[in-house]
């Protein structure tokens, strides 16, 4: 019989909510340092996160909104730049502790690697944004914990597009029939699926009216066992946080019917 041997994260919305308080932050302050009186309004930044990839992000921001913007040196150089102050004022924020683990994760990672289950992570950000969330949420020796970190630039086609799925397969050696996700966008479930992966998804308020049909479950989030979870679609039996008895129910019915 076949068993879940490893469960894939992603981070941004899934591990810990950065979006609206870390990254969209991090970009405004980025922008004011280097001098654009460009601002990333809560609204304005959830429609840009159609995009995923910082540097997607404000390339598509620019085409949208300035379309007739030229940086003195090159775009691409431009944008590098920029982003590189972004990434520096996100690692800062998180430094200071204001962007915590979403409720379960910590104890669902801490449960997996006792039970020997494998854990990756999958993500568009950039690896040092990644890194520093771990460190400063789960101490320093929790990047250990991932046998794989695949973020950023790592593969070229970010989500929807499964690479960076299909990367942590071959590094890990794994069949996607071996392995769950965590996701909380409709890209990021895109890119899973497409890799053949079957997908948690955990939404938040930037999230919650994608369409997340092609999950097994899709909750609010994670739960704690004084924290239920509200489940928005699928079945999670009798379960009222996601523990590993219940990602191996998934997984064999999932296993099961041919997912
Ligand atoms: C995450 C993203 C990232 C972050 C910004 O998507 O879209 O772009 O918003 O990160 P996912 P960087 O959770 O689907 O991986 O600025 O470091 O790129
Ligand atoms: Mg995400």
């Amino acid at each position: 019989m076949t068993k879940l041997k490893a469960l894939i994260f992603d981070v941004d919305g899934t591990i810990a909510d950065t979006e609206q308080y870390g990254h969209r932050v991090a970009f405004n302050l980025a922008f004011g340092e280097a001098g654009w009186a460009w601002d990333w309004s809560v609204p304005l930044y959830g429609e840009l996160l159609t995009v995923a990839g910082g540097k997607e992000r404000i390339r598509f921001y620019l085409d949208q909104y300035h379309p007739n913007f030229q940086p003195s040196n090159d775009l691409d150089e431009f944008i590098a730049n920029l982003h590189k102050i972004k990434t520096q004022h996100y690692q800062k924020l998180v430094a200071k502790g204001e962007i915590p683990l979403r409720p379960g994760v910590k104890r669902l990672l801490a449960k997996a690697k006792r039970e020997g289950i494998r854990l990756a992570i999958a993500t568009t950000a950039a690896l040092p944004n990644v890194t520093a969330l771990l460190e400063t949420n789960l101490g320093s020796d929790s990047l250990s914990w991932f046998e794989v970190i695949a973020a950023g630039d790592i593969v070229p086609a970010k989500k929807p597009a499964p690479d960076i799925y299909y990367y942590v397969l071959r590094e890990m050696g794994l069949q996607a029939s071996d392995c769950l996700v965590i996701e909380d966008s409709e890209q990021g479930l895109k890119a899973a699926k497409a890799a053949g992966l079957n997908t948690i998804i955990t939404l938040n308020d930037y999230t919650q009216n994608h369409d997340f049909s092609d999950a097994i479950l899709v909750l609010n989030h994670l739960g704690e066992p004084d924290q239920p979870f509200n489940v928005l679609a699928g079945d999670a039996g009798d379960a009222s946080y996601v523990d590993m008895a219940l990602l191996h129910y998934l997984y064999e019915k999932g296993v099961g019917s041919g997912e």
